[in-house]
């Protein structure tokens, strides 16, 4: 096996030093019914892609193409959305993106935390001729170039970097809470604090943690090992690892910024309203982030599907779509969507109307149906004259619905009806 990465084939020379590693393991229980049945990467997003797409291609477009995809749960269609895609794109270019079932690496055992997932596969990280190692989430919505991060990281010489972003201080018991000097060097580490009001800054947010880090690959051996012997620890990265280096390292904070210093568009979409929210971001006029941006471009697999149809019913009503994300093969016949997100293979019939919801892959909407603040699982088949989120009452009878009242629509629950 070869295990060095070909000299000269980058510009860069710390992207060329560096691996990736993506945690992809995660249960994704927050996500509901919609990662029943597949891991949370590999959920359709922003109508075309998966949701590790935009990791996958914040790598490749920032150079970093030697990969390893932690992976576990409901893994099948993960693992095909990856082999078909992604392998074969590296591969392409001299690199890799190697899948990492749990199972496979040191031990016989699942991935029991986020760290676990990368010691099970320390063997091979031992082999790799690299200097850095870059810690990624399979279930963020972003477009981040990674090199200023990482050279950021050479160039302060510190043995950890976290790319952070700042939230409103509400919401810090979603995420590690970061405290650091005046220079940027961390000096606590918080993971999900219940109270996140000591930490507040004076705009009134918490520093948080995207949970992505750069590592320098022999300080990341070592913390490992420690960890590794350490019987009470539940080997993650934010409640374990970090807090614990602290003593003995250093860490510092990189703020994700766009090209304007202002902070980047970055989110976690492992909750339904936090996936519905970032998804209807999307249908806005401008969003933050930016699919068409030819030098960013988000790469996804996709099959070969005929044109968008849009249609008028045999009454001679014509089919309308507005402020929406269409994809292709979806044929709407004399009916009305607006600001909403359809995947491929989506078919919409006569009277029906379709208003700020997400239709997954082959969903078919019924004649005279209504639809509004919904996510549809891939494949429902939605019956004539059904109405969705229009009565509270009646949804969380016939589906799920959530705390901000986005129903949530699956097979199953349509067979029940
Ligand atoms: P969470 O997102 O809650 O917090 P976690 O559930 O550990 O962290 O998931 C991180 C990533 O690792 C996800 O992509 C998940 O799929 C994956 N993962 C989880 N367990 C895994 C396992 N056993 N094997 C393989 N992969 C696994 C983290 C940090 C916080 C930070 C937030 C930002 O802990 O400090 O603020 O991310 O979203
Ligand atoms: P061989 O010479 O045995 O054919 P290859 O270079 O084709 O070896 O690699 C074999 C496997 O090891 C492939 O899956 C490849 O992606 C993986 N691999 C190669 N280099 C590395 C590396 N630096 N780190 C992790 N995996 C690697």
């Amino acid at each position: 096996m070869r295990l060095i990465n070909p000299p000269g084939r980058y510009i860069d020379e710390v992207a060329r030093n560096t691996i990736a590693y993506v945690l992809a393991g995660g249960k994704g229980t927050r996500l509901g019914n919609l990662t029943r049945v597949r891991a949370k990467p590999a959920t359709p997003f922003g109508g075309k892609y998966r949701i590790i797409d935009f990791t996958l291609s914040n790598c490749i477009n920032s150079g970093v193409r030697r990969i390893g995809v932690m992976t576990q749960y409901n893994a099948i269609g993960l693992v095909q959305h990856i082999q078909r895609t992604w392998s074969h794109l590296v591969s392409e270019m001299g690199e890799f993106v190697n899948l990492l079932p749990a199972h496979l690496g040191t031990s016989n055992s699942w991935y029991t935390g986020t760290a676990d997932a990368i010691w099970q596969n320390i063997k091979m990280l031992e082999m790799v001729n690299t200097e850095y190692v870059l810690i990624l989430a399979g279930d963020h919505v972003y477009s981040m170039d990674y090199l200023p991060m990482l050279h950021a990281h050479v160039e302060r010489g510190a043995d950890v970097s976290v790319g952070c972003v700042e939230v409103p201080q509400r919401l810090g018991h979603q995420f590690g809470v970061i405290q650091c000097d005046d220079q940027g060097t961390i000096t606590q580490f918080i993971e999900k604090p219940s109270d996140p009001s000591p930490y507040a800054q004076p705009s009134g947010n918490v520093l948080a943690s995207m949970g992505i880090y750069v590592f320098s690959k022999q300080v990341l051996l070592d913390l490992l090992h420690a960890d590794h012997a350490d019987e009470n620890s539940s080997h993650d990265f934010g409640n374990d690892i970090l807090p614990k280096a602290l003593s003995s390292h250093k860490l510092v904070t990189y703020h994700y910024e766009d090209e304007h210093g202002n902070p980047g568009y970055w989110r976690d979409v492992g909750t339904i309203e936090a996936y519905y929210d970032a998804s209807m971001d999307l249908v806005t006029a401008i969003p933050q982030l930016n699919l068409y941006d030819a030098n960013w471009p988000i790469w996804t697999y996709q099959e070969h599907l005929p044109p968008v149809k849009l249609s008028h019913d045999s009454c001679g009503h014509h089919a309308c779509a507005k402020d929406s994300l269409i994809s292709a093969g979806c044929v709407f016949i004399g009916s009305q969507i607006s600001r909403s997100l359809c995947c491929y293979n989506v078919r919409i019939e006569a009277g029906s109307e379709v208003h700020q919801s997400i239709l997954l892959p082959d969903v078919r909407v019924g004649n005279n149906c209504s639809i509004h603040h919904a996510i549809v699982d891939e494949g429902c088949v939605i019956p004539d004259n059904t109405e969705i989120g229009e009565d509270a009452e009646l949804d969380a009878q016939r589906f799920a619905i959530t705390e901000n009242g986005v129903v949530v629509v699956t097979r199953e629950h349509l067979a029940q009806l």
